[in-house]
């Protein structure tokens, strides 16, 4: 019974999704949905990129926490739109609540929309949101068997972003087999290896994204 309950809930968010979807590619937009565990750096990854594409790709993004407007408030500073969905609880977004934004944003002036995810490892990789794919973070500091242990956020990224390599010298961990344990879980995975501190290795981010961008957009 409960198990039916909780395919109920996805089959239904699902179809939010696909109409979310119809939505951005009606108005030619690039969507994905950011998630990592709380802190291994996607507001990080969003600032960056932000100050490095923000004068050849027009970004918005929708922010979700529990709750506060802190990474919001980041975001704005940047000058780009941005709206603040608070969960009160829930450890994820789904498609109801993106939906609910929609009216803040004026769709025609973006080409691409970020949705930062409630931190979590977990129940973020379990809801669409209408994207066109998903992405993750995970920071060298979180250890060689996240894979393995939550391998549903690694199945379900099309990219994976190890972060916070700057830190690599100070810990017990391979980068190695952090990506061979990921590539495991997904052989499909795209991996980028980057510092959001010192910038290392964000170009090719930078450059892997606008192209996705170009090439998500219609003719
Ligand atoms: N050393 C180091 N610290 C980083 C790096 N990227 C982010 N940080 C730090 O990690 C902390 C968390 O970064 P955020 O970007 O806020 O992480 P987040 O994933 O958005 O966090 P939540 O939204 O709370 O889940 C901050 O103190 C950042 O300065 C990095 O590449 N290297
Ligand atoms: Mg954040």
């Amino acid at each position: 019974m409960k198990i039916s309950v909780v395919k109920n809930i996805l089959e239904a968010n699902d179809r939010i999704a696909q109409e979310n979807r119809a939505i951005f590619d009606q108005k030619g937009l690039t969507v994905f949905n950011l998630m990592s565990s709380p802190g291994a750096g996607k507001t990080s990854l969003l600032e960056k990129t932000i100050d490095a594409l923000k004068d050849q790709v027009k970004l918005g993004v929708i922010e979700g926490d529990i709750q506060s407007s802190q990474d919001a408030e980041r975001i704005a500073q940047k000058g780009i739109p941005v709206v603040q969905i608070n969960t009160g609880g829930a450890c994820h977004l789904d498609g109801n609540m993106i939906r609910d934004t929609f009216k803040e944003f004026n769709f025609d002036d973006l080409d691409l929309l970020v949705v930062e995810n409630v931190g979590n490892l977990v129940c973020p990789a379990e809801f669409k949101v209408g994207e066109d794919f998903k992405a993750m973070i995970l920071s060298v500091t979180e250890g060689e068997d996240k894979p393995t242990k939550y391998p549903l956020m690694f199945h379900e990224s099309k990219v994976l972003i190890i972060n916070k390599i700057d830190l690599l010298p100070y810990l017990d961990v391979s980068l190695e087999t952090i990506k061979k344990e990921a590539l495991k879980v997904n052989p499909h995975l795209t991996i980028f290896e980057v510092s959001c501190k010192t910038g290392q290795g964000l170009d090719a981010w930078y450059d892997w994204l606008k192209e996705q961008v170009k090439t998500g957009r219609p003719a």
